[in-house]
């Protein structure tokens, strides 16, 4: 909970485009559209609907370049989906990685709907010898001095999962020009980089992808030249909604004595979230918080609650945690990483009780 010393003006830059969403939309299962969470490295391109089309080339039988249209005529499908940015919990590494500061906001819950990339690759016809897909943006700017495009990668069989999606519409309305219009990448479960958006062409190449945000991004170093793995799926992480009322300036909770219902949300994109934990007392103890059977799919994070009696005056931390079905647990303490990614320790709320 050490104070983040000296955010510069190069990373407030990026904070003042990007946002997070404010954590007492943790309250909603669906997050509202101009509340999810917002994350774009160079700017929001300008986009012709009209003459917009995704091309699919590479090792394909048949190029396709399909407008709005043709990819509406698939048929549609729906996912509720839970994404996070691989570097939110940034802000509170030492030394804090520079970069889009996050503390824990970067998140948000969509009703994705588009057509299945499996059912698009289909009609492309994939030629044996592909070992990935390459996804790129229309959105360009300069990584290290060079001149790029927005480009990531996703091995074959994992593009023909039944959840990944071609997305056209987010939460019922067309995609909104910050998340993607007017079609994105969607795969669940992964990191935020993974779903490219202002999607512009998918090219099926026969060997691994080395581009900026593959091979040199997104991956968990401890130095500059080590190599480091690749980020991937989100580890689990639990966030309350912050009880009480704020102080303004350093968001301290207070919050009468009585019985308060903490409430959150939890997910892991690795496996189903099978236990949430809250803490009252900084993490000496923990308690085992309900889960809800909310009905949002096995991509969407799942609610809980947690009955506190706070009758005891003075300043309270609290904490929770969660857990997912493959043994992955959030732990208390950060570990570094260059690029300040993954860091799912848990949050940490002080609460005045009067
Ligand atoms: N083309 C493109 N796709 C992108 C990005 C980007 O900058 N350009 N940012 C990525 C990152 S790092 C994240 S976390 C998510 C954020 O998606 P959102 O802004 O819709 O929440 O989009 C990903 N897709
Ligand atoms: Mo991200």
């Amino acid at each position: 909970m050490t104070e983040p010393a000296g955010i510069g003006l190069d990373e407030l830059q990026l904070a003042a485009r990007n946002h997070g969403m404010p954590l007492e939309m943790l309250r909603e299962p669906v997050t509202p559209v101009g509340l999810h969470y917002l994350l774009i490295h160079y700017d929001v391109p300008q986009v012709d609907a009209a003459s917009w089309r995704l091309t699919v080339d590479g090792l394909v039988t048949h190029e396709l370049a399909l407008g709005l249209d043709d990819l509406r005529a698939f048929a549609p499908h729906e996912v509720v989906a839970t994404m996070e940015c691989a570097g939110n919990g940034r802000a509170r590494l030492d030394p804090r990685p520079v970069s889009q500061p996050w503390l824990l906001e970067a998140v948000g819950t969509g009703r994705w709907r588009g057509a299945r990339l499996r059912d698009v690759l289909e009609q492309a016809g994939v030629a044996s010898g592909t070992v990935e897909l390459v996804f790129t943006g229309l959105d360009r700017g300069v990584e290290n001095g060079e001149e790029e495009s927005f480009q990531r990668s996703l091995p074959l069989e994992l593009a023909l999962e039944p959840g990944v999606l071609l997305a056209y519409e987010l939460n019922g309305a067309p995609l909104p020009p910050q998340h993607g219009f007017p079609l994105r990448l969607l795969v669940p479960g992964w990191y935020g980089m993974t779903n490219v958006k202002w999607l512009s062409r998918i090219s099926a190449v026969d060997t691994p992808f080395e581009g900026y945000q593959q091979a040199h991004s997104y991956r968990l170093r401890q130095t500059e030249d080590d190599p480091g793995e690749p980020l991937s799926r989100i580890l689990p992480r639990a966030l309350m909604v912050p009880p009480g009322i704020p102080d303004f300036m350093t968001r301290e909770r207070l919050l009468p004595r009585g019985v308060v219902t903490i409430e959150g949300r939890a997910w892991s994109g690795h496996a189903p979230v099978t236990a949430v934990e809250v803490s009252t007392d900084g993490c000496a103890t923990w308690d085992a918080a309900r889960l809800d059977d909310d009905d949002l799919g096995p991509w969407a994070w799942r609610r809980f609650t947690y009955a506190w009696d706070a009758r005891t005056a003075g300043t309270h931390v609290l904490s929770c945690r969660a857990r997912d079905a493959a043994g992955n647990e959030q732990p208390v303490d950060a570990s570094w990483n260059v690029g300040g990614y993954a860091n799912n320790a848990v949050q940490h709320v002080v609460v005045n009780v009067r």
